[in-house]
């Protein structure tokens, strides 16, 4: 089926995939259901990273009923290259991007497309803000970087959770945003601060446990995060950037001394 599905003005949903065959017809199934209860016409695009674990088969299977279809990426990687592209495939003017594992309520999908309609310019699916939360129980020390991380993003956007990959915007501020860096996984946050996006929205959600496969985290992803942190700070301002590392290392050689010695 190629048409989209609902009534009001459509929606481009895009999720970056590798290796999450298993989660799909769960999420399509979602996906579909919550768009059509709220009247919302919407075509679904998978942007996966030549997973060969059925996904291609998965994804045709899906299609016979809903509106859904797959980009296959066989010479590049990457989560935030992968919603670009969805972006460039995209046929309607607002975006919205979601995991495929199922930790984003596809249900609230709905509600970042009304804040577009409210006239943002940038809507982001929030843990932190007051209503949403984290199902799973993190230990100390994975909550504490997740706070880490979080802080040090926020002078660079007024998002309480910077780190979130759900998220919606209208084409044109895709279209605005300059010189995007598509390394890491941060691409909402790149995204909002390269279209320097204002009238911020924030839409509280459970970020639930992983339904099936593997999380793609790693101690590289992490340190990707700090190398595009450095960047953005960059980009806001060179001073800005000299000053934020100075701030770093002091609170690096602060937590040596302290913890370590
Ligand atoms: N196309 C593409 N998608 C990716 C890539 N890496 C991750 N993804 C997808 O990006 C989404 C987020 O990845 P996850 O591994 O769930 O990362 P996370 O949710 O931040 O981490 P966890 O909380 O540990 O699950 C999932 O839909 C992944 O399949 C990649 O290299 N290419
Ligand atoms: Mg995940």
């Amino acid at each position: 089926m190629s048409e989209t599905i609902g009534q009001r003005a459509p929606v481009s949903i895009i999720v970056p995939t590798y290796r999450e065959a298993q989660n799909l017809p769960e999420l399509i199934r979602r996906l579909t259901a919550a768009c059509a209860a709220a009247d919302l016409p919407a075509e679904i695009i998978i942007v996966d990273d030549n997973s060969q674990d059925g996904t291609e088969e998965a994804v045709a299977e899906l299609a016979r009923e809903h509106a859904v279809r797959l980009l296959v990426r066989t010479t590049e990687r990457g989560l935030s290259s992968a919603v670009l592209a969805g972006f460039a495939e995209a046929t309607h003017e607002r975006f919205v991007v979601l995991d495929a594992d199922l930790q984003h309520p596809p249900e609230m999908v709905p509600q970042l497309v009304a804040r577009l309609d409210d006239g943002c310019d940038f809507v982001i699916g929030t843990r932190y803000a007051k209503g949403g939360r984290i199902v799973e129980d993190w230990p100390w020390h994975r909550r504490l970087a997740s706070s880490v991380a979080t802080a040090l993003a926020r002078p660079l956007a007024p998002l309480t959770d910077p780190m979130s990959g759900f998220f919606a915007l209208p084409r044109a501020a895709w279209e605005r945003a300059t010189d995007v860096n598509p390394i890491g996984y941060k691409i909402a946050l790149e995204l909002c601060v390269k279209a320097r996006c204002t009238n911020v929205g924030e839409v509280p959600i459970e970020f639930a446990t992983r339904h099936a496969g593997e999380s793609k985290m790693s101690l590289r992803v992490d340190l990707a995060y700090l190398a595009h942190l450095a960047h953005l700070y960059y980009h806001r301002s060179p001073a800005l950037a000299g000053g934020a590392l100075l701030v770093a290392v002091a609170l690096v050689v602060m937590f040596v001394k302290k913890v370590i010695l």
